[in-house]
């Protein structure tokens, strides 16, 4: 079990200014900021971070989507930080996330959810790394 997870705040939530009050409920629910750019991807760079999904028929707007606008990346601290954050969030589809959850307050579909957050310690730190070098985290 490893400490740390890999966020993006998506350009859906970005764009309608939730940005601040995302931040307030990740900072309240323990986790600590490591590392954290606010940044806007290309749809190449969009597509290698999704490359896990690149079969799947969702994948386009995927990239699409996630190069629409800008995000904020962040590496965050807590024990049990992986799965503790997955809870934070909620499910994938707002719809059936939990109430109090990220994307139940702030999401508004299946494809525009708000947040992402690593699903893995593995993915956590390959998604880290994807964003940040070792002089950018503290
Ligand atoms: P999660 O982000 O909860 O780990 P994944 O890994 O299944 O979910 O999917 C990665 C991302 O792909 C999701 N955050 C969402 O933006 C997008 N996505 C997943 N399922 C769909 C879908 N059915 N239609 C459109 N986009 C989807």
């Amino acid at each position: 079990m490893s400490n740390r997870t890999f966020t993006m705040i998506k350009p859906d939530a970005t764009s309608k200014s939730y940005t601040g009050a995302i931040l307030d409920q990740i900072i309240k629910a323990g986790f600590a900021v490591k590392a954290m750019k606010w940044t806007k991807l290309t749809q190449e760079q969009a597509g290698e971070f999704y490359a896990v999904h690149k079969e799947r028929p969702f994948y386009g707007e995927l990239v699409e989507f996630m190069s629409s606008g800008p995000i904020v990346a962040a590496i965050l601290e807590k024990d049990n930080a992986v799965a503790d954050f997955r809870t934070l969030i909620g499910a994938t589809n707002p719809a059936q996330a939990e109430e109090g959850t990220i994307r139940k307050n702030f999401a508004s579909s299946v494809g525009e959810n708000a947040v992402h957050g690593s699903d893995s310690d593995e993915n956590a730190a390959i998604e880290g790394n994807f964003f940040f070098s070792n002089l950018e985290r503290f």
